[in-house]
């Protein structure tokens, strides 16, 4: 039992009967009762709307409901019945807003009218449509260089919003779009890809039911993907061993109960999810891989056959492992030689393994290469293109997959832009544009003055708001498209407009007719979504409208593409699609009426590697900035902090202070850590704490302070607290220089008393 306030262990199963308390809970305080209610049973159904909380697949898109708490929480923040209208907003200064919380802002509710801020009143007044997108169109064109606006959106977006935008901006001469994905699963797309032609995962829900073994790597799903679950409960039951590394002990992870089995309910009984439950130390997975890798090749416990036929790479790849010292393994690591070695078996002995992962491989320096020695592992035993077995990343948002297949990025081929420019009959600008960390460095700078927002929380998503919290107020525009008002809002350029739009649960007609969208999950599938609330206020638009209406007012009406025509009948965007993706998209239109949907080509599940090599790559680790290799760079004062998503949060939108599976009530100002780290600082469970950055030797004062230390089951050196209320602690400098990816989950602090 913890001294801390609030807080205390969590020993019941995952699930359960306090899920459904805290739905009815959600809905309630969203004043969305009646509404509400009617509005879950539509989420993921096969008429109904794509489920805003994960990206996680459906059933065949068929109609069991899925019961999923964290999504009932997401729909009904979306749903509410509150408004945030420009009285409501208006009745405080900017500056007066800034001392708000995040949860506070978004709980004004939904953004109702477009919003002009008036500078010399410091509040954001109301404008209209033709005001807000005129003057956004001259001052984009009044820009010297097209790269000095930046494109941002975050992952919520659908396929047609997502590459109306990424037209907008190549049309108008820049690919400066920076994506919440450069915060998330880019070491994913760019280490994949590199390494076998495709920055994707290779399974697909069935593949679940055929596998042998499951290994987790680093995501929380009964927080963060609560309906894979089911996935992972099904497969317990049958026996399939799930192997789990994770520094923190994630109750789901560990037992479940679920809300549809009347026995477990009654009983309150529930699954054992892990057969293995391993706490590596934060940052310690390559190590765990590299270990298990020397174990396997050592036993001879490969696929010979396979790794002839179908890799690149391996005698290198066996040198590097056989080189690593066992002591040096476990001391990275922070397992013994026995606990590797007992994961290694498991592995062995499995015919088809699919391995899993999430934010706990890919927000630390040189997280690309880490997500490939997952993919080494996999190739080592064939595990790819092979029922049953193969990787899976967890994505993010909802469409964060689907936008990038779209073409929203920042780094495109030039057989993208070679594609785009032949559909559409112009010239795309070459190179690449601006991640999410570049964009701030340019907003720094001054080379960038225009910020444009699709969605998203740009400035309290990214690390270091002693950098980026300036930069953003720095241009001499920035523009955001938002269902709720929140802190990025507020950092506005010398002129800002938010503009008001449509969420994913709403009707949404344009002049040719009722709309739908697409969107793509974690498995490639491609599916149709329709909202059927009545829009929260007759003001608002859809995303696809306004991006579309923003191009027509920057390029003028003969920029050559019909933009207005496009957003009256989405279809026309899905013909657009399919003429730059002749081959994925095919019979767009036809397929996605299937219930459903169509599956996306995955040359990598068919052991086709579109890679230089036409092989799968196996890639030894290297760090991409060795001077940085350990994060705490020799010093033991310093101390390693992950940072997490509580169960009450989606990203940036805080839903309430509750975090019950870590037994956390009422707050989020608390600290995870090894009593023994404790000890050595004088410190005890339930004291109070600062936080400080280490290594960042530029004069800033990266800090937070008022923290409470909570002893907990972790391993030594290492921490965790909540995101986003520490990013302030983590400089732009930290991250991963393949992906931009910045180290979210390897922040070097020091821990002291607070003073
Ligand atoms: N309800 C809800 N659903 C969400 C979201 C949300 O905020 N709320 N966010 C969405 C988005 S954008 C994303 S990207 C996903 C995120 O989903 P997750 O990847 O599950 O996100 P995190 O909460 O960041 O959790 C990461 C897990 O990694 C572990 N971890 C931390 N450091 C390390 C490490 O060094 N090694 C290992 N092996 N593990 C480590 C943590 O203990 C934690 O269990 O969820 C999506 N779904
Ligand atoms: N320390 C730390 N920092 C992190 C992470 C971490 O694990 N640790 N995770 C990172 C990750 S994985 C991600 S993905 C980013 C998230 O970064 P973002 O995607 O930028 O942030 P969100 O919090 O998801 O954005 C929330 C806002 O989106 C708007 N919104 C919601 N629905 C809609 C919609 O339908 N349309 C539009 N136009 N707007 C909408 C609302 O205004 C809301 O305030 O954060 C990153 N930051
Ligand atoms: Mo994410």
């Amino acid at each position: 039992m913890s001294r801390a306030k609030g807080v205390s262990d969590y020993r019941k199963p995952a699930g359960g009967w306090g899920a459904l308390r805290s739905v009815a809970g959600a809905l309630a305080d969203q004043e969305t009762l009646a509404q509400g209610g009617k509005t879950l049973l539509s989420a993921n159904q096969p008429d109904g709307f794509d489920c805003p909380g994960c990206a996680w697949p459906d059933p065949k898109h068929t109609s069991s409901f899925e019961f999923c708490e964290n999504g009932a929480k997401a729909v009904a923040w979306e749903a509410t019945g509150k408004r945030a209208t420009p009285e409501a907003i208006g009745a405080q200064t900017v500056s007066q807003l800034m001392t708000w919380s995040d949860h506070a802002l978004e709980d004004l509710g939904r953004l109702t009218e477009p919003l002009r801020f008036d500078r010399a009143s410091d509040t954001y007044v109301r404008t209209s449509w033709d005001e807000a997108l005129a003057r956004t169109g001259e001052i984009l064109r009044g820009l010297p260089d097209p790269d000095m606006a930046e494109f941002y959106a975050s992952g919520r977006a659908s396929n047609e919003a997502a590459f109306l935008f990424q037209l907008l901006g190549r049309k108008f001469g820049t690919n400066n779009f920076p994506d919440c994905s450069n915060m998330c699963h880019e070491p994913t797309s760019v280490g994949l890809a590199e390494q076998l032609g495709l920055g994707k995962g290779s399974v697909t829900l069935e593949d679940f039911e055929l596998c042998d073994a499951i290994f987790s790597f680093g995501h929380n799903p009964g927080t963060n993907h609560p309906r894979m679950m089911a996935t992972l409960r099904d497969a317990a039951r049958r026996g399939a061993p799930i192997v789990v590394c994770n520094p923190l002990k994630e109750r789901a992870l560990e037992k479940i109960a679920s809300p549809q089995d009347p026995v477990e309910m009654a009983t309150l009984g529930g699954t054992d999810i892990a057969h293995r439950y391993y706490q590596p130390r934060i940052g310690g997975d390559v190590a765990v891989c590299e270990g298990m890798m020397k174990t396997l090749i050592a036993g001879g416990h490969i696929d010979r056959a396979f790794i002839d036929q179908h890799t690149a790479g391996f005698e290198a790849l066996a040198a590097h492992v056989a080189a690593r010292p066992w002591a040096e393994l476990e001391a990275e690591s922070g397992l013994t030689r026995a606990q590797i070695e007992e994961a290694a078996a498991i592995f062995a002995r499995s015919k088809a393994v699919i391995l899993c992962y999430g934010m706990g491989i890919t927000q630390h320096r040189s997280s690309s290469s880490a997500v490939q020695q997952l993919a080494n592992l996999l190739l080592l035993g064939g595990h790819m293109g092979r029922p049953g077995a193969g990787i899976c990343p967890l994505r993010g948002h909802s469409n964060v997959q689907g936008a990038r297949t779209v073409g929203l990025t920042e780094k495109p081929s030039a057989a993208l832009l070679d594609s785009i420019g032949k559909a559409f009959d112009f010239t795309p600008p070459t190179g690449h544009g601006h991640t999410v960390v570049e964009a701030i460095e340019a907003m720094q700078a001054g080379t960038a003055r225009v910020f444009i927002g699709l969605g998203g929380n740009f400035a309290v998503a990214a690390p270091d708001p002693v950098a980026t919290f300036p930069a953003l107020r720095r241009n001499a525009l920035t523009v955001h498209i938002a269902t709720k008002l929140n802190r990025t809002h507020l950092l506005a350029g010398e002129e800002s407009y938010i503009l008001p739009c449509l969420g994913r649960t709403e009707i949404d007609i344009q002049a040719g007719g009722r709309q739908a969208v697409t969107v793509e999950d974690s498995m490639s599938m491609v599916h149709a979504s329709r909202g059927m609330n009545a829009p929260a206020s007759e003001h608002l638009r859809s995303e696809p409208w306004i991006v579309a209406a923003l191009a027509q007012a920057t390029l003028g009406p003969n920029s050559g593409i019909d933009w207005m025509g496009l957003a009256a009948d989405y279809s026309r965007i899905r013909d657009g699609i399919e003429a730059v993706f002749p081959d994925a998209f095919a019979g767009y239109n036809q397929r996605v009426l299937e219930p459903g949907g169509f599956r996306l080509p995955v040359p990598s599940s068919e052991r086709i590697w579109n890679t230089a090599s036409g092989k799968a790559d196996l890639l030894p680790f290297r760090h991409d900035d060795p001077g940085q290799a350990d994060n705490r760079r020799g010093d033991p004062d310093v101390l390693i902090l992950t940072t997490v998503r509580s169960h009450d949060q989606y990203n940036t939108t805080v839903y309430g202070l509750n975090d019950r599976y870590r037994g956390v009530k009422g707050r989020r100002d608390v600290v995870f850590a090894h009593p023994d780290d404790l000890a050595a600082r004088g410190l005890a469970d339930g004291d109070r704490v600062d936080l400080t950055a280490a290594f960042d030797d530029d004069g800033e004062d990266r800090a937070v302070r008022g923290f409470t230390v909570v002893a907990r089951d972790l391993p030594r050196g290492c921490l965790a607290a909540y995101y986003p209320e520490t990013n302030p602690l983590l400089a732009l400098s930290e991250r991963d220089l393949k992906s931009g990816t910045p180290a979210y989950k390897a922040m070097p602090v020091r821990l002291a008393r607070a003073r």
